[in-house]
C-alpha cells in the first residue's frame, strides 16, 4: 500500500465509530446450498470459495459481516402490484424504520450519485439494494437503469434487490445479466388460504385479482421465481414476515418449500404492526411476536436451513451498518453539495484493514472457546450487548437505541437477535420510563454488556436480575460472553449464584431513530 493510501485509510478509520475501539460519540417488506454456516457467526465454514466470495462482506447474508460492513438502498422505486396488510406506503416519518417507509424518492440518475456520494464517505459500504419504498419490479426501468449506472461507476459495489416476487420470473434473464448477484423474495405463505388474510389484492397482467385467487398467482410466481434464479446460481434469500395468529404455523412449511427449491437463507422477521402506522394490521389489533415466539420458530426451522437473525427491517434509503441509519447525512440536498471523490483503492485498502479485524475478533473468540473444552453444561445463557460494531462492547448503556443479543452455551455464543429501545440517556439525564422498555427488551438476558453506565440504571437492572457488566468495556464481544459464560458456569458450581431460566421480552415495534 503506498503511503498516500495508508494516510488516508488511518483518516477514515479515525472517521468510522465502528471500527474504532475508542470511538465514542457524545450522548423494506422490506445455488443450492443446503445447510451451512453462512447465517452463523462462523466465517466460511462449509461455503465453498466461490459462494464464500459472494457472502463474506455482504451484511445481510452474513452475520459475522454485518458487524463490519454497512449496507445502503435507493429509493427510485415508488410504485407496487400488490396490497400488504402490513404495509402503508403514505406514512412516511424520519424516525421510523420499516420497510416500505422512506423520506425522499429519487430518479435513476440522483440514486447513482448518492451511491458514489456514500461510497466515497463510507468505504465499508459494500453493498447498494433497492427494496422499495414500493416494489423494484414493478418499476423495473427505474431499478435496472440505476444498476446499470451503478456498475458503470462504482464496479466493486454488490448488488442487491428485494421484490414480492409477482413479476420476478419476467426479470430473472435481465437480472442474471446484470450480475445482481443477491435476491430477496418475500414469502409469507404458500397455502392461498393463509395469503387471502395477507394480501387482500394483487394487480397482474393489468387485471386486479382479490382473495384467494390473488394469493393463488402470488404464491405460484413466487416459487417459480426463486426456482428461476437458483437454477442460474443467483443466491436467494426468503424473508418471511411472521404473522401470529395468521402463518406462524405455516411458516415452517413455507421453509421447507423455499430450501426445497434452492433457497440460501430463510429471515423470519417479527410483524411490526402499530394502529398509528394505519395498516390494516396495525388498525386491527394484530399483534407481533414476542421475542422468545420469534426465537422459537427460528429455532425449530434452523435444523432446515440457515436461518438470518440480524435483520433490522431497513427502510427502503436506509444507509449504514444495519444497527445503525446514516440517511440524513445523504439528503439529495447534501449529496448535490458533496464533492464526490470515488476512490477504488482506498477502499479496497480500508476494506483490507476491515479484514483484518474482522480475523482478530475470530482469533479471539475461538482462542476463548478453547477454555470451554471439557466443560458439561446444558446450562445456557443470554447476554445483551451494546455496541456500534466492529465487533465491540464499545458502547455506554444509555446511549444503545439496540442491543445485540446473544446464547451463550458451551458450544459458543450465538447471535439470536437485536432488541431496539429508546436511549435510556436523553439530554444528559436519565429517563426512569425508558429504562422499564429497556428492561423489558432485554428481559430474556441474565447480563448486559456496556462500555460504561450510571449508577441510577444499574441498580435498575441489578434489581430486574439483569446484571450489568462493564469490565470488558471496547474488548470484543463474543470472546468476553465465553469469558462470562465460564465464570458464570464456575459460580453456579460453587453455589455463589443459582441459575434461573428467564422470562420472555418485548421485540420493540419500529422506531429506529436515525443518527
Ligand atoms: Fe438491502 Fe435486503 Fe439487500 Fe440487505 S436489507 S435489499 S438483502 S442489502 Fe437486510 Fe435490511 Fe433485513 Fe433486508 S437488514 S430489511 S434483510
Ligand atoms: Fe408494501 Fe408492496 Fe412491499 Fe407489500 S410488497 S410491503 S404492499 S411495498
Amino acid at each position: 500500500m503506498e503511503l498516500g493510501t495508508r494516510k488516508a485509510v488511518a483518516q477514515l478509520l479515525v472517521m468510522q465509530p465502528a471500527l474504532s475501539a475508542s470511538g465514542q460519540k457524545g450522548c423494506g417488506s422490506k445455488g443450492r446450498s443446503g445447510k451451512s454456516s453462512c447465517g452463523s457467526a462462523a466465517g466460511q465454514g462449509d461455503l465453498s470459495p466461490e459462494i464464500w466470495e459472494k457472502v463474506k462482506n455482504h451484511p445481510c447474508y452474513s452475520e459475522e459481516a454485518h458487524h463490519h460492513y454497512a449496507r445502503m438502498h435507493v429509493a427510485v422505486a415508488p410504485a407496487c402490484n400488490i396490497q400488504c396488510n402490513y404495509c402503508n406506503r403514505k406514512y412516511d416519518c424520519s424516525n421510523e424504520s420499516r420497510p416500505g417507509v422512506v423520506s425522499e424518492r429519487l430518479t435513476p440518475e440522483q440514486a447513482a450519485r448518492k451511491v458514489l456520494a456514500v461510497a466515497s464517505n463510507i468505504p465499508q459500504m459494500t453493498v447498494l439494494g433497492i427494496a422499495g419504498p414500493g416494489d423494484p419490479l414493478a418499476n423495473p426501468e427505474k431499478t435496472f437503469k440505476t444498476f446499470e449506472l451503478v456498475t458503470q461507476t462504482a464496479p466493486d459495489i454488490k448488488l442487491c434487490l428485494s421484490t414480492n416476487g409477482l413479476m420476478l420470473p419476467e426479470y430473472v434473464d435481465r437480472i442474471q445479466a446484470l450480475n445482481i448477484d443477491h435476491v430477496t423474495i418475500t414469502i409469507n405463505m404458500i397455502d392461498p388460504e393463509v395469503g387471502a388474510k395477507i394480501y387482500p389484492w394483487i394487480y397482474y397482467n393489468r387485471k386486479k385479482y382479490e382473495g384467494v385467487d390473488a394469493a393463488r398467482i402470488l404464491s405460484k410466481r413466487q416459487l417459480l421465481g426463486l426456482e428461476m434464479l437458483t437454477e442460474r446460481g443467483i443466491l436467494c434469500k426468503v424473508n418471511s414476515v411472521m404473522i401470529p395468529g395468521i402463518n406462524n404455523h405455516h411458516l415452517a412449511e413455507v421453509n421447507k418449500a423455499v430450501k426445497s427449491r434452492g433457497a440460501f437463507l430463510h429471515n423470519i422477521m417479527p410483524l411490526i404492526s402499530a394502529p398509528e402506522h394505519g395498516t390494516v394490521f396495525g388498525l386491527n389489533g394484530t399483534r407481533g411476536p414476542t421475542a422468545q415466539e420469534l426465537k422459537a420458530l427460528q429455532d425449530s426451522c434452523e435444523g432446515e436451513m440457515n436461518m438470518m437473525r440480524h435483520c433490522r427491517q431497513c427502510r427502503a434509503d436506509a444507509v449504514g451498518l444495519l444497527g445503525e441509519d446514516r440517511s440524513n447525512e445523504f439528503t439529495t440536498e447534501k449529496v448535490m453539495e458533496m464533492d464526490v471523490h470515488y476512490d477504488l483503492e482506498l477502499r479496497q485498502a480500508y476494506q483490507e484493514d476491515v479484514e483484518k479485524q474482522r480475523a482478530a475478533v475470530v482469533a479471539a473468540r475461538n482462542e476463548e472457546l478453547k477454555t470451554l473444552a471439557g466443560n458439561e453444561s446444558d446450562i445456557t445463557v443470554m447476554i445483551a450487548v451494546a455496541t456500534k460494531g466492529g465487533g465491540r462492547i464499545n458502547q455506554h448503556f444509555g446511549h444503545a437505541k439496540e442491543f445485540q443479543v446473544y446464547e451463550v452455551s458451551t458450544s459458543g455464543a450465538k447471535f439470536v437477535g437485536h432488541r431496539r429501545v429508546d436511549n435510556y440517556c436523553q439530554g444528559g439525564f436519565g429517563e426512569e420510563e425508558c429504562l422499564e422498555t429497556v428492561i423489558r427488551a432485554i428481559n430474556d438476558c441474565a447480563a448486559v454488556f456496556i462500555s460504561r453506565i450510571g449508577n441510577c440504571p444499574r441498580e435498575g437492572l441489578l434489581k430486574a436480575g439483569i446484571e450489568p457488566v462493564d469490565r470488558f468495556a471496547l474488548e470484543y464481544f463474543e470472546q468476553s460472553a465465553l469469558t462470562y459464560f465460564r465464570e458464570y458456569l464456575e459460580r453456579v458450581r460453587s453455589g455463589e449464584i443459582e441459575h434461573k431460566q428467564r422470562g420472555d421480552a418485548d421485540i420493540r415495534q419500529g422506531a429506529l431513530i436515525t443518527t
